[in-house]
């Protein structure tokens, strides 16, 4: 597919969904959302890749939320279809099997700290700043954001941040578990290539069971997860990366898996 709002780029196993409006600091219409759900149904249904990275354009901003020029004058109906779609959008990445990887190369506001939490970990660049500044705006957070910086980082600090529009750094989102990890913005890209490798470099099947698992539990009792977890663990042995990844360790070599 071409797009106009975004780039979507291979290397090797690795997918990366570059958002591309350096000049609105890369800011989401409805096109660049709509962009980013078919590059990311694109990335799912791709069989040579493994991984999905998505980052911003430029080495100011990751996303500095939803394009506030376009959101200006729509009416409560166009914005309510704007909201679905970037949920939409959201929601296709987080549940996606496929794992997800924001690298936070400068702001990450709103429509932007969102579209970081819906991935499955974040590495920030030194320059990252995070924050919901909707309430600021007059609005309230409208691309999950609301749900996922209290799953993420806990209730109290999530409703300071969404009470207060507060701007964070870099250290601070590290503080508080909203990022993994800070590189100096020049080793951004290579520090989260290479976690992206390792990650392509296991049984791809069982990474994906992982991260169903590690969503679906997060969602139900105690007693459902463990049920969940088992049954994807029980899975895997009907697989020929189990075979081939047990029968690797016993023959002392590494496992050459295929993801069947
Ligand atoms: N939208 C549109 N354009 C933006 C933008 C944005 N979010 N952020 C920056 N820009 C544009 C600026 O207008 C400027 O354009 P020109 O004037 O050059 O044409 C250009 O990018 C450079 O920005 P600045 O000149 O402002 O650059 P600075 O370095 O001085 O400041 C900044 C950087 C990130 C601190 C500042 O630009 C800023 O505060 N930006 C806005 C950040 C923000 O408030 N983001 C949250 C947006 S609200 C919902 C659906 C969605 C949402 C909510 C509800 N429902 C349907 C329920 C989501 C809401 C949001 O994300």
């Amino acid at each position: 597919m071409t797009y106009q709002n975004i780039l979507l780029e291979k290397e090797g196993r690795i997918a990366i969904l570059i958002i591309n409006r350096p000049k609105a600091l890369n800011a989401l219409n409805q096109d660049t959302l709509l962009e980013i759900k078919a590059a990311a149904m694109e990335v799912e249904a791709d069989p040579e890749v493994d991984v999905l990275i998505i980052t911003g354009a430029g080495d100011k901003s990751f996303v500095a939320g939803a394009d506030i020029a376009y959101m200006q004058n729509l009416t409560a109906v166009e914005g309510r279809i704007f909201g679905a779609v970037g949920q939409a959008a959201f929601r296709f990445i987080e549940a996606m099997e496929k794992p997800s990887i924001a690298a936070v190369n400068g702001f990450a506001l709103g429509g932007g700290c969102e579209l970081a939490m819906c991935c499955d970990f974040r590495i920030a660049s030194v320059n990252a700043r995070f924050g919901q500044p909707e309430v600021g705006l007059g609005i309230t957070p409208g691309f999950g954001g609301t749900q996922r910086l209290p799953r993420i980082v806990g209730p109290g600090m999530a409703k300071q941040l969404l009470y207060t529009a507060e701007v964070i750094d870099a250290s601070e989102a590290l503080r508080i578990g909203l990022v993994n990890k800070i590189v100096a913005s020049e080793d951004l890209m290579d520090t989260v290539k290479k976690i992206a490798r390792k990650i392509a470099s296991n049984g791809q099947i069982a990474v994906r069971y992982s991260k169903v698992a590690a969503n679906e539990g997060a969602q139900t009792d105690i007693d459902r997860a463990m049920t969940i977890e088992a049954d994807l663990f029980g899975l895997c042995f009907s697989t020929n990366d189990q075979k081939e990844g047990m029968t690797a360790f016993l023959e002392k070599r590494k496992p050459t898996f295929t993801g069947k």
